[in-house]
């Protein structure tokens, strides 16, 4: 009798297992798509708390889940009877921004489960929500002497040539130590576009300083050259000898060649870019000058801490620091903290439209976020924030100052 209920018990799981198997493919398909469209349509709103430079947003932008599940899945449920993920993806971050057609345009570094990187086209008709994949990612072409293993971290530059530039780091593996399998190469790869569809790549970055990444190329022409901002650094992660974010000019931008390199923002001890920085988005020309947003880093017990700075150069000679504000604008905060790459945050989008600015930041190497604010607010913060003096002194004597005023 028991042996018989036992029996009938395990026949009842295995016809319902049967059933879950063959529904679940077409439910879980009919739910993953609701989902997705539930979380491509959700409101963001801004956070209450701000400290009047920036306003922080509550939902990042764009995450892993946004990728489209065309991407993803196999939709057929005889192909996918479980409905699996076929194609994983981990990240979404480090996005190129441009408003583009009328539409917040987002270059988005997506990074597989199998640890490449590429890029693809998010737009939205709102600036802090509501981000849509196109179709396909970007197929970037390749140089033929040179394929990239790994690209990332586009800059999107609209130059007054004409066209849109993307600069982006394009990673190989380094022939010179065929013994260590981690060895790399960083390179400045540039492509063009009119469409954000069809890129032209054109021949990668030359400097004589080492490995480059985080280069952006300048918006004008400046003595009728190409001006490119850009990062020697010794080694793929330490920057060694090397370091600051620096300038350069070329003759021709089909084949970038950059003789010397001057440094417009060093790295300092005991700052927030100690260890190494390097430029984020292209500048935005404003009357005071050329606006710049930088990450600094610095070493610490528990890894490397990526923060966000600001940067003003000298309108007619943008290689001029004017204003640099003490420490960082923005430093990862609370769930921003956690991720692939911990307590990093980083950017290298940000869109100026009627005076507001959209700050595209993402977190800890995993997610996008948004920051609002305006070229006012940047600007009274570049103006007047005390820089840094580089010593504990100096930075009391500016708090005394500040009591002192307060109290007249
Ligand atoms: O992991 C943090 C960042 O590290 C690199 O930046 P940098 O060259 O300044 O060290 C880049 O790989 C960047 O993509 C990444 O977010």
């Amino acid at each position: 009798m028991e042996n018989k209920s036992v029996e009938n018990k395990s026949m009842e799981n295995e016809s319902r297992e049967q059933k879950v198997n063959t529904e679940s493919a077409s439910e879980r398909l009919h739910s993953l798509k609701l989902s997705y469209e539930r979380l491509i349509n959700s409101s963001n709103s801004p956070q209450n708390q701000h400290n009047g430079i920036f306003q922080r947003w509550t939902k990042p932008v764009i995450t892993a889940a946004h990728v489209p599940l065309e991407w993803r899945y196999d939709f057929n449920t005889s192909r996918n009877p479980f409905m699996q993920e076929r194609i994983g993806v981990n990240a979404t971050f480090n996005a190129g921004a441009i408003k583009y057609n009328g539409k917040y345009t987002l270059v988005v570094r997506v990074e597989g489960a199998d640890r490449k990187s590429f890029f693809a086209v998010a737009q939205s008709d709102s600036p802090v929500d509501g981000y849509r994949f196109w179709s396909n990612p970007v197929l970037m072409p390749e140089l033929d002497a040179k394929p990239d293993t790994n690209i990332y971290d586009m800059r999107l530059t609209e130059h007054e040539d004409g066209y849109i530039y993307g600069l982006f780091c394009s990673e190989r593996k380094d022939n010179t130590r065929p013994d260590d399998s981690s060895a790399a190469e960083a390179v400045c790869g540039i492509a063009r576009t009119k469409d954000l569809i069809h890129w032209e790549r054109l021949p990668d970055l030359v400097t004589y300083s080492g490995q480059q990444r985080n280069v952006v190329l300048h918006p004008e022409l400046v003595d009728g050259k190409y001006a490119f901002y850009t990062r020697p650094q010794d080694g793929f992660i330490d920057v060694g000898n090397g370091g600051g974010i620096a300038w350069g000019l070329a003759d021709d931008i089909c084949s970038a060649v950059i003789h010397n390199e001057e440094i417009v923002d060093n790295k300092h001890y005991h700052t927030i870019n100690e260890l190494k920085n390097g430029q984020g988005p292209t500048p935005i020309k404003t009357k005071k000058g050329w606006l710049h947003l930088a990450h600094g880093v610095r070493n610490t017990a528990a890894g490397l801490r990526y923060t966000l700075y600001l940067l003003l150069t000298d309108l007619n000679e943008p290689w001029k620091l004017i204003k640099k504000p003490a420490g960082y604008l923005i430093a990862p905060e609370g769930e921003e903290r956690v991720g692939d790459v911990s307590n990093v945050v980083f950017c290298n989008g940000w869109i100026e439209d009627k005076g507001c600015v959209y700050i595209y930041y993402a977190s800890s190497d995993t997610r996008l976020h948004v920051a609002t604010t305006t070229i006012e607010q940047l600007l009274d913060y570049c103006l007047n924030t005390n820089e840094d003096g580089l010593s504990s002194a100096k930075s009391v004597n500016n708090i005394l100052r500040l009591i002192e005023a307060n109290e007249e």
